[in-house]
């Protein structure tokens, strides 16, 4: 009996055994053949290609929007690019250390677009050294210009002459030049080349007035948001004043919206004469309202300009160190002419 009991024991035991490992044969047969690895998205370099790596300052304002939408366009696939577009999130050190990524990328050719004018030199040279050209575009370095192949841009210190001109002859034409003219000032970004030629040429020519006074002057940083909150703080200070001069367009946007809240007019037929740098679409639309009497052009479509000096590069040829782009000045009274042509 016993041992009718151990024979049954083995025989289940047996047949289990037999069971796992025909399992454990046929779930081997049936795993999948291992596929080749493929990784989504991966950069595909091709040698064909010349790898370009830009790197922005941030999205601080509309023109910085078409500055990059235009570099965007320009590098293309079709146009014989490879593109690593990088944003320098408005940090400084984020846009070093993306230089020195694209220098250890080994990239073909890199341009940057600085948020200020300093701490270049190192970076710089190390791509100098990597024989990898760089160029400058839009602000500027305080670097040596041998560390660099060259600079595309804006005569920001011209555009500062221009604004400052044009409030001369409208308050000649308004018969008010030896009036006490009261202006504010609201600065784009500390140490930016755009906010410190602007200044410059203001200066020259505010200096040369005697009866022209700066009595408020705060930084924007080139945003809207700021042009707000700054304008605030400068309207629980003093609302006695005849001229706004915004670094750019989207802090006189800002500032407007401040005015609106405190019940103030604005722009053409008001006591307020308002003055800002750009040209952007939505100037235009304020210049034909008369909310904006004026906006000096800075021209963000210069994506084509850093293009063709890689193309005379990669043709052996020489390049200017500075190249300037064409810019005018837009007016209330003008603006309707050129709002339809306008690109950005
Ligand atoms: O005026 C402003 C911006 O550097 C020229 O930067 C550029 C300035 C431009 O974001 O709107």
């Amino acid at each position: 009996m016993e041992g009718c009991l151990l024979k049954k024991k083995i025989t289940i035991l047996s047949i289990l055994f037999c069971l796992i490992l025909f399992t454990a044969c046929s779930a081997k047969e049936e795993q999948p053949t291992i596929r080749d690895i493929t990784r989504a998205g991966a950069v595909s370099y091709d040698d064909e290609l010349i790898t370009v790596g830009f790197v922005q300052t941030g999205k601080e304002s509309d023109w910085r929007d078409a500055n990059t939408n235009d570099f965007l366009n320009t590098f293309t696939v079709e146009n014989g690019y490879n593109l690593i577009y990088i944003d320098g999130n408005s940090d400084t050190r984020r846009q070093l250390k993306a230089v020195y990524d694209l220098i250890a990328q080994n990239v073909d050719y890199i341009i940057i677009d600085p948020i200020v004018e300093s701490d270049w030199d190192e970076v710089l040279l190390t791509a100098k050294e990597k024989e990898i050209p760089v160029i400058i575009s839009d602000r500027m370095v305080s670097a040596d210009p041998s560390l660099y192949t060259c600079w595309v841009g804006s005569d920001f210190h011209e555009e500062g002459l221009q604004a400052a001109r044009w409030l001369e002859q409208y308050l000649e034409s308004s018969n008010r030049s030896d009036e006490a003219i009261k202006i504010v000032i609201l600065e784009g970004t500390e140490g930016a080349t755009a906010s410190i030629g602007r200044q410059k040429g203001l200066m020259e020519e505010i200096s040369r007035h005697p009866n022209w006074e700066i009595v408020a002057q705060e930084c924007g940083n080139f945003t809207q948001g700021e042009g707000t909150t700054v304008m605030e703080k400068i309207l629980t200070e003093t609302t006695d004043f005849d001229v706004i001069i915004s670094h750019n367009d989207n802090m006189m946007f800002g500032a407007m919206k401040a005015m609106d809240q405190a019940g103030i007019s604005y722009g053409a037929g008001t006591d307020v004469i308002t003055i800002s740098f750009d040209a952007l679409h939505e100037a235009f639309e304020k210049m034909m309202t008369g909310e904006l009497m004026v906006s000096v052009e800075c021209n963000p479509l210069i994506a084509g300009l850093s293009e063709r000096v890689i193309r005379e590069l990669e043709s052996g040829r020489k390049v200017d160190p500075i190249q300037y782009t064409e810019e005018a000045v837009f007016t209330y009274l003008n603006a309707a002419n050129y709002v339809n042509e306008r690109k950005y």
